[in-house]
Protein backbone atom coordinates (compact mmCIF):
# COMPACT_ATOMS: atom_id res chain seq x y z
CA UNK A 1 0.00 0.00 0.00
CA UNK A 2 1.17 3.49 -0.82
CA UNK A 3 0.20 5.95 1.92
CA UNK A 4 0.71 10.06 1.62
CA UNK A 5 0.25 12.10 4.36
CA UNK A 6 -0.41 15.74 3.20
CA UNK A 7 -1.95 18.79 4.55
CA UNK A 8 -3.78 17.29 7.28
CA UNK A 9 -4.81 14.50 4.74
CA UNK A 10 -4.15 10.62 4.86
CA UNK A 11 -4.55 8.61 1.61
CA UNK A 12 -4.16 5.09 1.19
CA UNK A 13 -3.84 3.31 -2.48
CA UNK A 14 -4.30 -0.32 -2.95
CA UNK A 15 -3.36 -2.31 -6.13
CA UNK A 16 -4.77 -5.27 -5.73
CA UNK A 17 -3.12 -7.82 -7.52
CA UNK A 18 -0.62 -10.70 -6.96
CA UNK A 19 1.60 -9.63 -10.32
CA UNK A 20 4.12 -7.95 -10.56
CA UNK A 21 4.21 -4.02 -10.21
CA UNK A 22 6.12 -1.10 -11.24
CA UNK A 23 5.41 2.50 -9.31
CA UNK A 24 7.75 5.43 -9.55
CA UNK A 25 7.19 7.91 -7.51
CA UNK A 26 8.61 10.28 -9.69
CA UNK A 27 12.36 9.17 -9.73
CA UNK A 28 13.56 11.37 -12.07
CA UNK A 29 11.88 14.51 -10.88
CA UNK A 30 9.75 14.87 -13.77
CA UNK A 31 6.38 16.24 -12.15
CA UNK A 32 4.23 12.79 -12.32
CA UNK A 33 4.26 9.52 -10.66
CA UNK A 34 3.32 5.84 -12.75
CA UNK A 35 2.16 2.69 -11.95
CA UNK A 36 2.72 0.00 -14.29
CA UNK A 37 0.65 -3.89 -13.40
CA UNK A 38 2.11 -6.41 -15.56
CA UNK A 39 -0.88 -9.28 -15.80
CA UNK A 40 -4.14 -9.81 -18.31
CA UNK A 41 -5.96 -11.07 -15.55
CA UNK A 42 -7.40 -7.60 -14.03
CA UNK A 43 -7.07 -6.44 -10.47
CA UNK A 44 -8.86 -4.13 -7.94
CA UNK A 45 -8.08 -0.82 -7.17
CA UNK A 46 -8.35 0.46 -3.27
CA UNK A 47 -8.37 4.16 -2.17
CA UNK A 48 -8.61 5.42 1.28
CA UNK A 49 -9.03 8.66 2.08
CA UNK A 50 -9.20 10.02 6.11
CA UNK A 51 -7.39 12.79 7.84
CA UNK A 52 -5.00 10.80 9.93
CA UNK A 53 -2.51 7.76 8.86
CA UNK A 54 -4.09 5.30 12.10
CA UNK A 55 -7.43 5.75 10.40
CA UNK A 56 -6.10 4.95 6.78
CA UNK A 57 -4.21 1.26 8.54
CA UNK A 58 -6.95 0.55 10.45
CA UNK A 59 -9.47 0.60 7.12
CA UNK A 60 -6.77 -1.05 5.56
CA UNK A 61 -6.04 -4.13 7.86
CA UNK A 62 -10.41 -4.21 8.34
CA UNK A 63 -9.54 -5.12 4.49
CA UNK A 64 -6.64 -7.73 4.72
CA UNK A 65 -6.97 -8.71 8.15
CA UNK A 66 -4.66 -8.72 11.60
CA UNK A 67 -2.83 -10.69 13.16
CA UNK A 68 -3.90 -13.11 15.58
CA UNK A 69 -2.24 -13.14 19.25
CA UNK A 70 0.55 -15.02 18.68
CA UNK A 71 1.86 -17.49 21.70
CA UNK A 72 3.51 -15.80 24.11
CA UNK A 73 6.97 -17.76 23.75
CA UNK A 74 7.32 -16.37 20.50
CA UNK A 75 7.51 -12.96 21.64
CA UNK A 76 10.58 -13.86 23.69
CA UNK A 77 14.42 -14.31 22.24
CA UNK A 78 14.51 -16.85 19.59
CA UNK A 79 18.03 -17.84 19.22
CA UNK A 80 19.17 -18.77 15.38
CA UNK A 81 22.00 -19.81 12.80
CA UNK A 82 22.46 -21.50 9.62
CA UNK A 83 23.17 -24.25 10.78
CA UNK A 84 23.46 -25.87 13.92
CA UNK A 85 23.65 -29.45 12.50
CA UNK A 86 23.62 -31.61 15.38
CA UNK A 87 22.03 -32.66 18.46
CA UNK A 88 25.30 -32.05 20.55
CA UNK A 89 25.56 -28.76 19.39
CA UNK A 90 21.74 -28.34 19.51
CA UNK A 91 21.85 -29.57 23.27
CA UNK A 92 24.68 -27.32 24.47
CA UNK A 93 23.33 -24.31 22.49
CA UNK A 94 20.56 -24.04 24.71
CA UNK A 95 22.76 -24.82 27.85
CA UNK A 96 24.71 -22.34 27.79
CA UNK A 97 21.83 -19.55 27.95
CA UNK A 98 20.58 -21.64 30.96
CA UNK A 99 23.78 -21.30 32.47
CA UNK A 100 24.40 -18.11 31.29
CA UNK A 101 21.46 -16.70 32.32
CA UNK A 102 20.67 -15.49 29.09
CA UNK A 103 16.82 -15.15 28.48
CA UNK A 104 15.67 -17.31 25.32
CA UNK A 105 12.36 -19.19 24.51
CA UNK A 106 13.27 -20.15 21.27
CA UNK A 107 15.68 -22.86 19.08
CA UNK A 108 15.56 -22.54 15.35
CA UNK A 109 16.50 -25.23 13.29
CA UNK A 110 17.99 -24.46 9.53
CA UNK A 111 17.95 -26.68 6.92
CA UNK A 112 20.30 -28.93 8.07
CA UNK A 113 17.91 -30.54 10.40
CA UNK A 114 16.52 -32.68 7.45
CA UNK A 115 18.20 -35.54 5.44
CA UNK A 116 18.84 -34.40 2.17
CA UNK A 117 17.21 -31.42 2.41
CA UNK A 118 14.16 -33.16 2.07
CA UNK A 119 11.09 -31.60 3.24
CA UNK A 120 9.81 -33.77 6.24
CA UNK A 121 12.58 -35.68 7.19
CA UNK A 122 15.00 -35.22 9.85
CA UNK A 123 18.93 -36.55 9.69
CA UNK A 124 19.26 -39.15 12.11
CA UNK A 125 22.84 -39.47 11.69
CA UNK A 126 22.87 -35.86 13.10
CA UNK A 127 19.74 -35.80 15.15
CA UNK A 128 19.16 -39.64 16.06
CA UNK A 129 17.38 -38.99 18.96
CA UNK A 130 15.58 -35.67 17.54
CA UNK A 131 12.56 -35.99 19.41
CA UNK A 132 14.13 -36.71 22.72
CA UNK A 133 16.35 -33.42 22.04
CA UNK A 134 13.18 -31.55 21.29
CA UNK A 135 11.30 -32.77 24.19
CA UNK A 136 14.43 -32.26 26.87
CA UNK A 137 14.55 -28.69 25.48
CA UNK A 138 10.93 -27.95 26.17
CA UNK A 139 11.94 -29.23 29.87
CA UNK A 140 14.04 -26.54 30.09
CA UNK A 141 11.47 -24.00 28.78
CA UNK A 142 12.91 -23.91 24.93
CA UNK A 143 10.75 -24.07 21.84
CA UNK A 144 11.93 -25.48 18.91
CA UNK A 145 11.26 -24.19 15.24
CA UNK A 146 12.67 -26.08 12.25
CA UNK A 147 12.65 -24.57 8.69
CA UNK A 148 10.35 -25.88 5.99
CA UNK A 149 11.18 -24.28 2.34
CA UNK A 150 8.46 -25.51 -0.42
CA UNK A 151 10.91 -27.55 -2.95
CA UNK A 152 10.15 -31.20 -2.68
CA UNK A 153 12.92 -33.25 -3.91
CA UNK A 154 12.25 -35.04 -7.53
CA UNK A 155 13.17 -38.71 -6.80
CA UNK A 156 11.47 -41.42 -6.40
CA UNK A 157 12.73 -42.79 -3.10
CA UNK A 158 11.11 -39.49 -1.47
CA UNK A 159 7.43 -40.14 0.11
CA UNK A 160 6.18 -36.54 -0.09
CA UNK A 161 7.48 -36.29 -3.69
CA UNK A 162 5.75 -39.56 -4.67
CA UNK A 163 2.35 -38.48 -2.82
CA UNK A 164 2.64 -35.20 -4.79
CA UNK A 165 3.00 -36.77 -7.71
CA UNK A 166 -0.30 -38.94 -7.34
CA UNK A 167 -1.99 -35.52 -6.22
CA UNK A 168 -0.54 -34.06 -9.17
CA UNK A 169 0.44 -31.30 -6.62
CA UNK A 170 3.29 -29.75 -8.88
CA UNK A 171 3.55 -26.78 -11.17
CA UNK A 172 4.08 -27.87 -14.48
CA UNK A 173 5.06 -26.29 -18.00
CA UNK A 174 2.56 -25.13 -20.82
CA UNK A 175 3.46 -28.64 -22.13
CA UNK A 176 1.90 -30.40 -19.15
CA UNK A 177 5.38 -31.60 -17.88
CA UNK A 178 6.66 -31.38 -14.06
CA UNK A 179 8.36 -27.78 -13.59
CA UNK A 180 12.10 -28.71 -11.88
CA UNK A 181 13.84 -26.28 -10.15
CA UNK A 182 17.01 -26.60 -8.11
CA UNK A 183 16.77 -25.61 -4.88
CA UNK A 184 18.33 -27.39 -1.73
CA UNK A 185 17.66 -30.81 -2.53
CA UNK A 186 18.67 -30.81 -5.92
CA UNK A 187 16.06 -30.95 -8.86
CA UNK A 188 13.00 -30.08 -7.16
CA UNK A 189 9.50 -29.89 -7.71
CA UNK A 190 7.53 -27.01 -6.50
CA UNK A 191 3.51 -28.08 -5.33
CA UNK A 192 1.00 -25.52 -6.32
CA UNK A 193 -0.13 -23.28 -3.48
CA UNK A 194 -3.15 -21.79 -5.20
CA UNK A 195 -5.38 -24.97 -4.84
CA UNK A 196 -7.04 -25.71 -1.75
CA UNK A 197 -6.84 -29.50 -1.99
CA UNK A 198 -2.92 -29.03 -2.11
CA UNK A 199 -2.65 -26.42 1.03
CA UNK A 200 -4.75 -29.00 2.81
CA UNK A 201 -2.05 -31.83 1.77
CA UNK A 202 0.83 -29.50 2.59
CA UNK A 203 -0.94 -28.34 6.21
CA UNK A 204 -0.96 -32.29 7.13
CA UNK A 205 1.85 -33.04 5.81
CA UNK A 206 3.17 -30.91 9.03
CA UNK A 207 1.90 -33.38 11.40
CA UNK A 208 5.37 -35.18 10.72
CA UNK A 209 7.09 -32.15 12.40
CA UNK A 210 4.36 -31.41 15.29
CA UNK A 211 3.88 -34.86 16.01
CA UNK A 212 7.18 -34.61 17.28
CA UNK A 213 6.99 -31.60 19.00
CA UNK A 214 7.86 -28.97 17.25
CA UNK A 215 6.80 -25.39 18.42
CA UNK A 216 6.78 -23.67 15.44
CA UNK A 217 7.40 -23.42 11.53
CA UNK A 218 9.70 -21.23 9.74
CA UNK A 219 8.77 -20.63 5.65
CA UNK A 220 11.59 -19.80 4.01
CA UNK A 221 12.37 -19.88 -0.15
CA UNK A 222 8.63 -19.41 -0.77
CA UNK A 223 9.21 -16.64 -3.39
CA UNK A 224 9.26 -18.93 -4.86
CA UNK A 225 13.37 -18.91 -4.64
CA UNK A 226 15.31 -20.41 -7.42
CA UNK A 227 18.80 -21.26 -7.73
CA UNK A 228 21.19 -20.69 -11.13
CA UNK A 229 19.15 -18.83 -13.92
CA UNK A 230 16.11 -19.29 -13.26
CA UNK A 231 14.52 -15.54 -12.18
CA UNK A 232 11.55 -14.43 -12.02
CA UNK A 233 10.54 -11.71 -14.63
CA UNK A 234 12.03 -8.38 -14.94
CA UNK A 235 9.34 -6.36 -14.38
CA UNK A 236 11.40 -3.45 -16.11
CA UNK A 237 11.06 -5.23 -18.81
CA UNK A 238 7.48 -4.09 -19.62
CA UNK A 239 5.98 -6.52 -20.72
CA UNK A 240 4.57 -9.37 -19.58
CA UNK A 241 5.74 -12.72 -21.50
CA UNK A 242 3.19 -15.32 -22.77
CA UNK A 243 1.81 -17.56 -20.38
CA UNK A 244 4.14 -20.87 -21.81
CA UNK A 245 7.13 -18.83 -20.62
CA UNK A 246 6.38 -17.89 -17.41
CA UNK A 247 8.22 -20.11 -15.42
CA UNK A 248 5.57 -22.48 -15.08
CA UNK A 249 1.43 -22.57 -14.84
CA UNK A 250 -0.39 -22.62 -11.89
CA UNK A 251 -4.23 -23.57 -11.19
CA UNK A 252 -6.57 -20.49 -10.70
CA UNK A 253 -10.20 -21.89 -9.42
CA UNK A 254 -10.80 -23.80 -13.31
CA UNK A 255 -7.92 -22.20 -15.34
CA UNK A 256 -4.40 -22.81 -15.75
CA UNK A 257 -2.52 -19.00 -15.49
CA UNK A 258 1.49 -18.12 -15.84
CA UNK A 259 3.13 -17.95 -12.36
CA UNK A 260 3.90 -14.23 -13.24
CA UNK A 261 0.65 -13.33 -12.57
CA UNK A 262 -0.19 -14.96 -9.44
CA UNK A 263 4.02 -15.05 -8.45
CA UNK A 264 2.99 -12.47 -5.09
CA UNK A 265 0.71 -14.97 -3.90
CA UNK A 266 2.85 -18.36 -3.67
CA UNK A 267 4.24 -17.26 -0.53
CA UNK A 268 1.11 -16.55 0.96
CA UNK A 269 -0.54 -19.38 0.19
CA UNK A 270 1.99 -21.74 1.22
CA UNK A 271 2.24 -19.77 4.98
CA UNK A 272 -1.47 -20.03 4.35
CA UNK A 273 -1.27 -23.91 4.53
CA UNK A 274 0.61 -23.88 7.13
CA UNK A 275 -0.90 -21.95 9.11
CA UNK A 276 -4.32 -23.56 8.46
CA UNK A 277 -2.52 -26.71 8.74
CA UNK A 278 -1.26 -26.30 12.05
CA UNK A 279 -4.56 -25.05 13.62
CA UNK A 280 -5.89 -28.40 12.17
CA UNK A 281 -3.10 -30.23 14.35
CA UNK A 282 -3.96 -27.99 17.32
CA UNK A 283 -7.09 -26.39 17.06
CA UNK A 284 -7.19 -24.49 20.09
CA UNK A 285 -3.62 -22.98 20.08
CA UNK A 286 -2.03 -19.83 19.26
CA UNK A 287 0.27 -20.53 15.98
CA UNK A 288 3.79 -19.65 15.37
CA UNK A 289 4.58 -19.24 11.64
CA UNK A 290 7.40 -17.30 10.32
CA UNK A 291 7.91 -16.10 6.44
CA UNK A 292 9.88 -14.43 3.99
CA UNK A 293 7.72 -13.83 1.51
CA UNK A 294 3.97 -13.22 1.42
CA UNK A 295 1.19 -10.25 0.36
CA UNK A 296 -1.03 -8.27 1.88
CA UNK A 297 -2.79 -9.99 4.51
CA UNK A 298 0.18 -12.12 5.16
CA UNK A 299 -0.40 -10.67 8.97
CA UNK A 300 -3.27 -13.41 9.36
CA UNK A 301 -0.78 -16.26 9.08
CA UNK A 302 2.76 -15.66 9.72
CA UNK A 303 5.11 -13.47 11.28
CA UNK A 304 7.76 -11.64 8.65
CA UNK A 305 11.38 -11.23 8.87
CA UNK A 306 13.28 -9.45 5.57
CA UNK A 307 15.70 -11.94 4.41
CA UNK A 308 19.09 -11.85 4.46
CA UNK A 309 20.40 -8.98 5.76
CA UNK A 310 24.22 -8.03 6.18
CA UNK A 311 26.41 -7.69 9.52
CA UNK A 312 26.93 -3.73 8.35
CA UNK A 313 25.80 -0.40 10.51
CA UNK A 314 23.87 0.61 6.96
CA UNK A 315 21.57 -2.83 7.46
CA UNK A 316 20.93 -2.27 11.28
CA UNK A 317 19.97 1.44 10.43
CA UNK A 318 17.66 0.34 7.55
CA UNK A 319 15.98 -1.98 9.54
CA UNK A 320 14.05 0.59 11.09
CA UNK A 321 12.37 2.42 8.11
CA UNK A 322 11.98 -1.13 6.11
CA UNK A 323 10.02 -2.46 9.59
CA UNK A 324 8.19 0.61 9.61
CA UNK A 325 6.91 0.42 6.00
CA UNK A 326 6.07 -3.11 6.62
CA UNK A 327 3.86 -2.19 9.95
CA UNK A 328 2.08 -0.09 8.28
CA UNK A 329 1.17 -2.30 5.79
CA UNK A 330 -0.72 -4.05 8.27
CA UNK A 331 2.37 -7.03 9.49
CA UNK A 332 2.70 -6.06 13.06
CA UNK A 333 4.56 -9.08 14.01
CA UNK A 334 8.27 -8.60 12.51
CA UNK A 335 11.91 -7.92 12.20
CA UNK A 336 15.32 -8.55 10.86
CA UNK A 337 18.09 -11.21 12.05
CA UNK A 338 19.60 -9.40 14.61
CA UNK A 339 23.16 -9.32 14.33
CA UNK A 340 23.19 -9.59 10.51
CA UNK A 341 22.83 -12.80 8.51
CA UNK A 342 25.17 -12.20 5.90
CA UNK A 343 29.29 -11.72 6.64
CA UNK A 344 30.66 -11.04 10.44
CA UNK A 345 29.47 -9.10 13.18
CA UNK A 346 31.63 -7.64 15.88
CA UNK A 347 31.21 -7.30 19.35
CA UNK A 348 29.90 -3.73 18.91
CA UNK A 349 27.54 -4.37 16.01
CA UNK A 350 25.97 -7.24 18.04
CA UNK A 351 25.46 -5.27 21.28
CA UNK A 352 23.96 -1.91 19.05
CA UNK A 353 22.17 -4.60 17.22
CA UNK A 354 20.69 -5.96 20.36
CA UNK A 355 20.02 -2.41 21.41
CA UNK A 356 17.38 -2.09 18.56
CA UNK A 357 16.91 -5.72 18.53
CA UNK A 358 15.14 -5.90 21.57
CA UNK A 359 12.09 -3.52 20.22
CA UNK A 360 11.86 -5.36 17.41
CA UNK A 361 8.11 -7.54 17.34
CA UNK A 362 10.24 -10.60 16.67
CA UNK A 363 13.28 -10.71 18.36
CA UNK A 364 15.56 -13.37 16.74
CA UNK A 365 19.39 -13.77 16.45
CA UNK A 366 20.11 -15.51 12.75
CA UNK A 367 23.22 -15.67 10.92
CA UNK A 368 24.72 -17.73 7.99
CA UNK A 369 26.63 -20.77 7.55
CA UNK A 370 29.96 -18.82 6.75
CA UNK A 371 30.31 -15.75 9.17
CA UNK A 372 31.30 -15.99 12.37
CA UNK A 373 29.43 -17.45 15.34
CA UNK A 374 26.93 -14.53 16.76
CA UNK A 375 25.17 -15.67 20.13
CA UNK A 376 25.16 -13.39 23.07
CA UNK A 377 28.77 -14.62 24.11
CA UNK A 378 30.68 -14.80 21.22
CA UNK A 379 32.15 -11.86 21.80
CA UNK A 380 33.70 -11.88 25.33
CA UNK A 381 32.03 -10.78 28.59
CA UNK A 382 31.33 -6.96 28.59
CA UNK A 383 29.45 -7.33 25.25
CA UNK A 384 27.88 -10.59 26.54
CA UNK A 385 26.76 -8.78 29.85
CA UNK A 386 25.45 -5.99 27.96
CA UNK A 387 22.88 -8.36 25.86
CA UNK A 388 21.76 -10.38 28.62
CA UNK A 389 21.12 -7.07 30.32
CA UNK A 390 19.58 -6.03 27.00
CA UNK A 391 17.60 -8.93 27.00
CA UNK A 392 15.82 -8.76 30.25
CA UNK A 393 14.64 -4.98 29.42
CA UNK A 394 12.80 -7.34 26.12
CA UNK A 395 11.34 -9.55 28.85
CA UNK A 396 10.19 -6.99 31.27
CA UNK A 397 8.11 -5.29 28.18
CA UNK A 398 6.53 -8.58 26.92
CA UNK A 399 2.98 -7.27 29.26
CA UNK A 400 3.61 -4.29 26.67
CA UNK A 401 4.21 -5.95 24.07
CA UNK A 402 1.08 -8.41 24.33
CA UNK A 403 -1.09 -5.15 24.99
CA UNK A 404 0.18 -3.85 21.70
CA UNK A 405 -0.78 -6.80 19.73
CA UNK A 406 -4.05 -7.26 21.61
CA UNK A 407 -4.73 -3.15 20.44
CA UNK A 408 -2.95 -4.34 16.95
CA UNK A 409 -6.40 -6.54 16.83
CA UNK A 410 -8.65 -3.87 18.55
CA UNK A 411 -7.35 -0.86 15.57
CA UNK A 412 -5.07 -2.19 13.21
CA UNK A 413 -2.22 -0.37 14.98
CA UNK A 414 1.41 -1.67 14.53
CA UNK A 415 3.61 -2.11 17.07
CA UNK A 416 6.39 -0.33 15.46
CA UNK A 417 5.37 2.95 14.17
CA UNK A 418 6.78 6.50 12.21
CA UNK A 419 6.75 9.30 15.07
CA UNK A 420 4.26 11.04 12.46
CA UNK A 421 1.31 8.16 14.06
CA UNK A 422 1.17 10.02 17.09
CA UNK A 423 2.29 13.57 16.08
CA UNK A 424 1.29 14.06 12.57
CA UNK A 425 1.92 17.82 12.80
CA UNK A 426 5.29 18.46 13.96
CA UNK A 427 7.22 18.75 11.08
CA UNK A 428 10.44 17.77 12.47
CA UNK A 429 9.08 13.94 13.39
CA UNK A 430 7.81 13.51 9.98
CA UNK A 431 11.50 13.45 8.60
CA UNK A 432 12.69 11.05 11.43
CA UNK A 433 13.73 7.59 10.36
CA UNK A 434 16.18 6.22 12.61
CA UNK A 435 13.95 6.29 15.03
CA UNK A 436 10.18 5.07 15.85
CA UNK A 437 7.60 4.56 18.43
CA UNK A 438 6.89 1.44 20.02
CA UNK A 439 3.39 1.54 21.05
CA UNK A 440 2.11 4.95 22.23
CA UNK A 441 4.02 4.82 24.45
CA UNK A 442 7.84 3.90 23.86
CA UNK A 443 10.03 5.93 21.68
CA UNK A 444 13.21 3.99 20.33
CA UNK A 445 16.28 6.36 19.22
CA UNK A 446 19.24 3.40 18.94
CA UNK A 447 22.91 4.17 17.96
CA UNK A 448 22.85 3.45 14.01
CA UNK A 449 26.51 4.33 13.24
CA UNK A 450 29.85 2.43 13.87
CA UNK A 451 31.82 4.54 16.35
CA UNK A 452 29.27 6.30 18.37
CA UNK A 453 28.82 6.60 21.65
CA UNK A 454 25.74 9.01 20.96
CA UNK A 455 23.26 10.30 19.05
CA UNK A 456 21.14 13.43 18.43
CA UNK A 457 17.95 12.30 19.49
CA UNK A 458 14.33 14.12 18.42
CA UNK A 459 11.56 14.12 21.19
CA UNK A 460 8.39 15.31 19.67
CA UNK A 461 6.78 17.69 22.53
CA UNK A 462 5.70 16.80 26.29
CA UNK A 463 7.94 14.89 29.05
CA UNK A 464 9.78 12.10 28.48
CA UNK A 465 12.20 9.67 30.77
CA UNK A 466 15.04 7.84 29.47
CA UNK A 467 13.45 4.19 30.81
CA UNK A 468 17.35 3.15 31.89
CA UNK A 469 17.29 6.14 34.65
CA UNK A 470 14.49 7.99 34.64
CA UNK A 471 16.39 11.15 33.63
CA UNK A 472 13.45 13.75 32.37
CA UNK A 473 13.70 15.55 29.14
CA UNK A 474 11.78 17.83 27.43
CA UNK A 475 10.08 17.38 24.10
CA UNK A 476 9.54 19.50 21.36
CA UNK A 477 13.71 19.54 20.59
CA UNK A 478 16.84 17.34 19.76
CA UNK A 479 18.96 15.91 22.87
CA UNK A 480 22.56 14.97 22.75
CA UNK A 481 21.78 11.33 24.41
CA UNK A 482 24.97 9.17 25.56
CA UNK A 483 24.19 5.04 25.54
CA UNK A 484 26.89 2.67 26.73
CA UNK A 485 26.90 -0.79 25.45
CA UNK A 486 24.39 -1.89 27.63
CA UNK A 487 21.61 0.91 27.67
CA UNK A 488 18.03 0.45 26.25
CA UNK A 489 17.70 3.26 23.87
CA UNK A 490 14.56 4.08 24.68
CA UNK A 491 12.43 7.24 26.13
CA UNK A 492 9.11 6.62 28.13
CA UNK A 493 6.11 9.26 27.68
CA UNK A 494 4.92 11.19 30.41
CA UNK A 495 1.71 10.12 31.43
CA UNK A 496 2.48 6.38 30.34
CA UNK A 497 1.95 3.14 33.06
CA UNK A 498 4.32 0.08 31.93
CA UNK A 499 3.82 -3.26 33.27
CA UNK A 500 6.91 -4.71 33.85
CA UNK A 501 7.74 -8.02 34.64
CA UNK A 502 10.46 -10.21 35.59
CA UNK A 503 13.26 -11.30 36.16
CA UNK A 504 12.96 -14.28 33.78
CA UNK A 505 14.74 -16.82 31.49
CA UNK A 506 12.19 -17.68 29.34
CA UNK A 507 8.15 -16.58 28.91
CA UNK A 508 7.47 -19.85 30.67
CA UNK A 509 8.21 -18.27 33.65
CA UNK A 510 7.07 -15.14 33.22
CA UNK A 511 3.46 -15.32 34.33
CA UNK A 512 4.53 -16.27 38.31
CA UNK A 513 6.92 -13.33 37.97
CA UNK A 514 6.63 -10.40 39.70
CA UNK A 515 4.80 -7.37 38.07
CA UNK A 516 5.43 -3.78 38.48
CA UNK A 517 3.67 -0.91 37.09
CA UNK A 518 5.79 1.92 36.68
CA UNK A 519 4.56 5.03 36.56
CA UNK A 520 5.95 7.72 34.40
CA UNK A 521 5.00 11.43 35.18
CA UNK A 522 2.78 13.02 37.79
CA UNK A 523 -0.77 12.15 36.32
CA UNK A 524 -0.60 8.83 34.48
CA UNK A 525 -2.49 6.27 32.13
CA UNK A 526 -2.16 2.43 31.05
CA UNK A 527 -3.54 -0.51 30.59
CA UNK A 528 -2.56 -4.13 31.55
CA UNK A 529 -3.89 -7.40 29.62
CA UNK A 530 -3.69 -10.83 31.13
CA UNK A 531 -4.53 -14.05 29.42
CA UNK A 532 -2.83 -17.30 29.39
CA UNK A 533 -0.54 -16.65 26.36
CA UNK A 534 -1.06 -19.87 24.32
CA UNK A 535 -4.72 -20.77 23.82
CA UNK A 536 -7.48 -19.06 21.76
CA UNK A 537 -9.42 -18.89 25.13
CA UNK A 538 -9.08 -14.86 24.50
CA UNK A 539 -11.25 -15.00 21.60
CA UNK A 540 -14.06 -16.53 24.32
CA UNK A 541 -13.57 -14.06 26.56
CA UNK A 542 -10.93 -16.06 28.98
CA UNK A 543 -8.72 -12.17 29.75
CA UNK A 544 -8.61 -10.12 32.49
CA UNK A 545 -8.13 -6.37 31.23
CA UNK A 546 -6.79 -3.41 33.15
CA UNK A 547 -7.76 0.32 33.18
CA UNK A 548 -4.75 1.99 35.70
CA UNK A 549 -4.24 5.62 36.55
CA UNK A 550 -1.93 6.94 38.74
CA UNK A 551 -3.24 10.49 39.66
CA UNK A 552 -2.21 12.96 42.98
CA UNK A 553 0.02 10.34 44.60
CA UNK A 554 -2.96 7.83 43.93
CA UNK A 555 -2.38 3.92 41.75
CA UNK A 556 -6.00 2.69 40.98
CA UNK A 557 -6.36 -0.08 38.98
CA UNK A 558 -10.11 -0.60 37.45
CA UNK A 559 -11.11 -4.30 35.76
CA UNK A 560 -13.03 -3.59 33.27
CA UNK A 561 -13.48 -7.29 31.82
CA UNK A 562 -12.81 -10.19 33.61
CA UNK A 563 -12.76 -13.79 32.38
CA UNK A 564 -9.06 -15.05 33.24
CA UNK A 565 -8.12 -17.28 36.28
CA UNK A 566 -4.58 -15.89 36.35
CA UNK A 567 -2.27 -17.66 38.73
CA UNK A 568 -1.14 -15.57 41.73
CA UNK A 569 2.16 -13.46 41.61
CA UNK A 570 2.96 -10.07 43.53
CA UNK A 571 2.12 -6.94 42.15
CA UNK A 572 3.43 -3.44 42.66
CA UNK A 573 3.33 -0.02 41.55
CA UNK A 574 5.94 2.12 41.24
CA UNK A 575 5.59 6.13 41.03
CA UNK A 576 8.29 8.80 41.87
CA UNK A 577 11.42 6.24 42.67
CA UNK A 578 9.05 4.63 45.75
CA UNK A 579 7.77 1.23 45.17
CA UNK A 580 4.38 0.61 46.74
CA UNK A 581 3.26 -3.65 47.13
CA UNK A 582 -0.39 -3.86 45.99
CA UNK A 583 -2.08 -5.74 48.36
CA UNK A 584 -5.21 -7.70 47.70
CA UNK A 585 -4.60 -7.95 43.86
CA UNK A 586 -8.31 -9.02 42.08
CA UNK A 587 -6.70 -12.48 40.39
O1 LIG B 1 19.67 -20.06 0.14
O2 LIG B 1 18.07 -21.88 4.86
O3 LIG B 1 16.85 -16.04 4.21
O4 LIG B 1 17.60 -17.01 6.70
O5 LIG B 1 19.34 -19.22 6.81
C1 LIG B 1 19.58 -19.58 1.45
C2 LIG B 1 19.25 -21.16 4.65
C3 LIG B 1 18.33 -20.11 2.13
C4 LIG B 1 17.73 -18.02 3.17
C5 LIG B 1 17.16 -17.40 4.40
C6 LIG B 1 18.12 -17.58 5.54
C7 LIG B 1 18.39 -19.05 5.75
C8 LIG B 1 18.95 -19.67 4.47
N1 LIG B 1 18.01 -19.44 3.37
Amino acid sequence: MLLVLNHGKAYGLFLDSPAAQVWDLDSERKGSASVQLLSRRGFSFYWFEYSSLPEVVAAFTTLTGRCPLPPRWSLGHQQSRWSYPTETIVRNLAGEFRKRRIPCDTIVLDIDYMDDYRVFTVSRQRFPLFEDMVSDLAKNGFHTVTIVDPGVKRSARDGVFREGQKLKAFCCNADGSLFVGQVWPGASCLPDFMRPDIRDWWGDKLEFLLSRGVAGIWNDMNEPALFGNQRPLDPKCGELPKNNRQLFLQQVDQERVGHFEVRNAYGQQMTRATYEGMSRARPDQRQFVLTRSGYAGIQRYAAVWLGDNISWFEHLRVSIPMLLNVSLSGVAFCGVDIGGFGGSTDAELLARWYQLGIFYPFCRNHCALDGRPQEPWAFGSETEAAILRLLQVRYQLLPYFERLFVEHRETGAPLMRPLAWHHPEDQTAAQVDDQFMLGPDLLIAPIVQRGRTRRAVYLPKGDWFRFDNDTMFVGGRFHDVEYDLASAPAFVRSGAILPLAGPVQHTGELERAPVVFRCFGKRAEGRYWQDDGASLGYQRGEYNNWLLKFERGRFEARCTHQGYNAPNRKYSYDANGQRVRLKNWPH
